[in-house]
């Protein structure tokens, strides 16, 4: 089990951790909430990153999986771009959120980052109810997989820190 697991209440994009996640869109051309705040501190070479990724029409990414760049001018090296479900209007919500995650912290492992912070995927724009996606997020994270990877979650108040933090409890 991945005892490595922390809750921060803060911006993402201070996090000093290797590797960030942004809750993108399929586009990947940055938007509202987390996305727009990280495009914003790591300043226009991260749309310049984005765009360098291979686009099928214009997804860069679809749902549930992970693309990463470089991250600009954040303290983090890298920005892991997920996309998440909408909550209402995606089909297999949970597989698809849980599946952000995983894919996220396989692209982490994979560019051997000891630490990485993501912020409430879906939680916001998307629609996602906190407690169902921080059971999902942390038994995700739990994996004995991840053991190597020091993971913390970024939540932007004080609700989603207590939701998390109770979820985290109640697991360990
Ligand atoms: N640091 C940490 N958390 C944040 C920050 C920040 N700087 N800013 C917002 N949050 P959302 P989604 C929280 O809507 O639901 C975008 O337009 C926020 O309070 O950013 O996955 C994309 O382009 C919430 O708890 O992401 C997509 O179109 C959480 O981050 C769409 O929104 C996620 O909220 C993705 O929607």
């Amino acid at each position: 089990m991945n005892s490595n697991i922390s809750i921060v209440q803060g911006n993402i994009t201070e996090a000093d951790t290797d590797a960030i996640v942004n809750a993108a869109n399929q586009k990947m051309l940055g938007g509202g909430g987390v996305d727009g705040a990280i495009h914003k501190a790591a300043g226009p070479e991260l749309l310049k990153y984005c765009l360098q990724i291979p686009a099928v029409g214009d997804v860069r990414c679809p749902v549930g999986e992970a693309r990463i760049t470089p991250a600009g001018r954040l303290p983090a090296r890298w920005v892991i771009h997920t996309v998440g479900p909408r909550y209402t209007i995606d089909s297999e919500p949970q597989n698809l959120l849980a599946s952000a995650y995983r894919n996220s912290l396989t692209l982490a492992e994979k560019h051997q980052c000891n630490s990485i912070a993501f912020p409430a995927i879906s939680c916001g724009v998307y629609g996602y109810p906190y407690s169902e996606a921080a059971e999902i997020s942390l038994t995700v994270c739990r994996d004995v997989r991840w053991n190597g990877i020091n993971i913390s979650f970024y939540l932007f108040t004080p609700e989603l820190v207590e939701i998390w933090q109770n979820e985290l409890n109640r697991s360990e």
